[in-house]
């Protein structure tokens, strides 16, 4: 299992330093990278295509302004792009988020939240839990937690006002 991580800029790390984490939890391998479209994009072509060669399943694209890493690199490969809006501009990531989601057909960026970089790793975990039956076992462990802390919030908030 093996997931590419590419952000615009080392400027976008804490946004997504947790999700990284939380891939290795379950037993990912992680290629990381900082390589911006637009600064060094001979650089993002060459760590594209390894990542089409090298085993990778799905590759999460971060970006914040003017967002175009994960457009070029969905591009660029046939791999599930995942594309991360981050917010860090004068326009609160709505740049970054319009910048992402807005592609033309024929080359899909799923996007998520801005700043939703764990939900980009969730997503990246379920999209390989169709080919890993290990990784599906613990996604839908990892489902009822979730649940189980859930409705245990709920029963304290409700005894907190009886
Ligand atoms: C984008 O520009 C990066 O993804 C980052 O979010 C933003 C600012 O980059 P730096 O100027 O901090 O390198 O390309």
């Amino acid at each position: 299992m093996k997931v590419a991580v590419i952000m615009g800029s080392a400027s976008d790390l804490p946004k997504l330093d947790e999700m990284i984490m939380f891939l290795k939890k379950f037993d990912v391998e992680v290629n990381v990278a900082a390589l911006s479209a637009h600064r060094t994009h001979d650089a993002v072509a060459e760590f594209i295509n390894d990542a089409n060669n090298n085993g990778t399943d799905v590759v999460i694209a971060a970006a914040g302004k003017a967002a175009h890493l994960p457009g070029v690199v969905a591009a660029m490969t046939i791999l599930p792009v995942i594309g991360v809006p981050i917010k860090g501009s004068a326009l609160d990531g709505m740049d970054a988020l319009l910048s992402i989601v807005q592609m033309p057909a024929g080359i899909p960026v799923a996007t998520v939240a801005i700043d939703g970089g764990m939900n980009a790793g969730i997503l990246a975990l379920e999209i390989m839990a169709i080919k890993y039956d290990a990784l599906k076992t613990k996604m839908l462990d990892y489902r009822k937690e979730m649940t189980e802390s859930c409705l245990k919030a709920n029963e304290e908030l409700v005894a907190k006002y009886k």
